[in-house]
């Protein structure tokens, strides 16, 4: 299936190899759109232009079938890309880690999302192994 990642850009890299990581783990039976969110050399000033980002996020959004988000990191990018994904009916599952957020009422009041809550990076990527196995439409083989 074909995945679409968000994670925080300007909103703080400090989470940025754990992106790496969950893209990783959904490569190996899926194909992310938005491998770059996880690029460690990824500059946040210095791009491709803001509407050309967003023309092709917003494409990618639309072709996508599951978008998966890792909210730790507050950002307002991730949180349009929600909405936006909502408006088009997208499956949508949320990670974030409790202890160290709380997670804005807009998302976990929605019932519409599928809401993951985790504390350490392997129960992250068991979780998104397991979500992956079982995102709506998915033959196992
Ligand atoms: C350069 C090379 C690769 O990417 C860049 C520049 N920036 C962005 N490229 C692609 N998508 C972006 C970029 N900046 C933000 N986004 C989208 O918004 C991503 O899909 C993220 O999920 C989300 C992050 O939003 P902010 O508000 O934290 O930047």
């Amino acid at each position: 299936m074909k995945i679409y990642f968000a994670g925080s850009i300007r909103g703080g890299r400090k989470d940025a190899e754990l992106y790496r990581k969950v893209i990783a783990a959904l490569k190996e039976k899926h194909q992310v759109l938005t491998e770059h969110v996880g690029d460690l050399s990824l500059s946040t000033v210095e791009d491709k232009g803001d509407k050309a980002i967003y023309e092709q996020d917003t494409a990618w959004l639309r072709e996508c079938d599951v978008v998966v988000a890792e909210c730790t990191q507050v950002s307002l990018g991730v949180g349009y890309e929600l909405a936006y994904a909502e408006a088009h009916n997208k499956e949508v599952h949320i990670f974030y880690r409790p202890n160290e957020t709380q997670l804005s009422a807009m998302l976990s009041g929605n019932e519409y999302f599928k809401i993951h809550r985790y504390n350490s990076e392997d129960e992250l990527l068991e979780l998104v192994k397991k979500c992956g196995d079982d995102f709506h439409g998915y033959e196992k083989g």
